[in-house]
């Protein structure tokens, strides 16, 4: 009836604990896990439901959290509340909260919320080693900046770290792939001493005309990890500095070409893609100038690889553009294409009406809002690849 085709064959899975949406940063904080309930009215609208297993998975707990995180700062996130809090505590900003920009702030049910999140990765990557899926989908999750004693750029708990952990109890190899706007600086450190996993991340890199780095100011080409030899961790990132407006046609062809060559050097058993949506056109926080569909693509490419694949959110902070696109990426997991016109009983279509390019549609024309120019010239994005492919060869086996 919306245009729904029948799937290709994939067992996907859909893990989404619906708690986690009634979590507030804050009214002037950009992340809003409320895009987690447009996003799921949209795959509801379209009846993707009955194309996936559908799970409500328990939260995590502390003894979880702790395969990744010092108990000491579990301890602390664990107790701390907006009327317990002292943000003179030498504890509090040692750990992470609050400082200028208050990027992560102490909010009510703040545990919960990071528990939730981090179960529903878990039962992800547990369906991938119980067989029962092939991708398996938990749009709630990808917080990469979390250290194990640190939050940091809106994460407090790295559910990526550790579902990719539980991963590798019966995978040799594992390949994190990472298309946030941001560098996924924290599943990087964090596996920096093991070449059982391969850390790829593609994100804006480059300093502003007022002198400030974009966030978190990591991840130039020639990071790739430790660089003494007998670290068995060498060599074992790969990340792609991209400059502001970088198109899909671009992006589409950087995305194919590094990410098919690392896949073939590495050979991974099972693939970690976080799929971050501040990457698009009219991010509230991202530079980038790509179209929902370009996006997507990155997911149909490493689909294609046939690796079992565990398939996350991570930033997007325009809700509306955020929810399209990650109801476009579950579609084409599970190999349905939608129809461009929203369906029109949905709850909450006013989110998605009365926008200049979007009123209405599925696929509204990002690359409209030209917030930002391309600085990306093909000779340099020629050049990054270049670059990029000398550092795979520093990889041995
Ligand atoms: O730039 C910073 C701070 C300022 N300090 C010198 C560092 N913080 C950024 C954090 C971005 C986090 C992105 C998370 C993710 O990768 C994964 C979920 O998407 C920041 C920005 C910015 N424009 O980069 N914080 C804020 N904006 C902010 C704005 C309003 C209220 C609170 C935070
Ligand atoms: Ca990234
Ligand atoms: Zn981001």
């Amino acid at each position: 009836e919306y245009g729904l085709e029948r799937p290709q064959g994939y067992n996907v899975s859909f893990h989404y604990n619906p708690h986690v949406e009634y979590h507030h940063f804050g009214s002037s904080h950009p992340m809003k896990p409320w895009r987690l309930t447009l996003t799921k009215q949209l795959v509801l609208s379209y009846g993707l439901e009955y194309t996936m297993d559908l799970y409500e998975p328990r939260p995590a707990s502390f003894n979880e959290l702790a395969i990744f995180h010092d108990r000491e700062y579990l301890s602390y996130l664990s107790e701390i509340t907006p009327q317990n809090a002292k943000p003179d505590d030498s504890q509090y900003i040692a750990y992470g909260f609050g400082g200028d920009s208050n990027d992560c702030p102490v909010f009510d049910g703040l545990w919960n919320y990071v528990s939730l999140y981090t179960g529903a990765s878990m039962s992800a990557a547990y369906n991938l080693l119980n067989k029962q899926s092939d991708i398996a989908i938990n749009w709630s999750g990808g917080l990469h900046h979390a250290k194990k004693n640190l939050a940091s750029g809106f994460c407090y708990v790295n559910d990526i770290v550790i579902a990719i952990q539980l991963l590798l109890t019966q995978h040799q190899r594992v390949l994190y792939i990472d298309i946030d706007v941001h560098h996924g600086d924290g599943v990087e450190q964090a596996f920096e001493s093991t070449d059982r996993v391969f850390t790829l991340s593609y994100h804006k890199y480059g300093i502003d005309r007022h002198g400030w780095p974009f966030f978190p100011g990591t991840g130039n080409i020639d990071e790739m990890g430790p660089k003494d030899p007998a670290n068995r961790g060498k060599a074992h990132s790969l990340n792609i500095p991209i400059d502001d407006g970088i198109d899909d046609h671009q992006y589409k062809w950087l995305f194919r070409t590094v990410t098919s060559k690392v896949v073939e050097k590495y050979n991974p058993q099972a693939i970690v893609l976080q799929s971050g949506a501040d990457s698009l056109g009219g991010d509230r926080l991202g530079r980038f100038n790509l179209n929902i569909k370009a996006h997507g693509s990155c997911i149909e490419t490493v689909k294609s690889f046939g690796r079992p694949l565990v398939l996350i959110g991570g930033g997007g902070y325009t809700p509306r553009n955020v929810a399209r696109t990650w109801c476009h990426e579950t579609a084409v997991c599970v190999g349905a294409t939608l129809h461009n016109d929203l369906p029109t009983h949905i709850p909450y279509l006013q989110a998605f009406q009365g926008e200049e390019n979007g009123d209405g549609i599925l696929y509204p024309d990002l690359h409209n809002t030209k917030r930002h120019d391309n600085l990306n010239t093909d000779p340099a994005l020629h050049k990054l690849v270049e670059k990029a492919m000398e550092n795979l060869r520093y990889m041995e086996g």
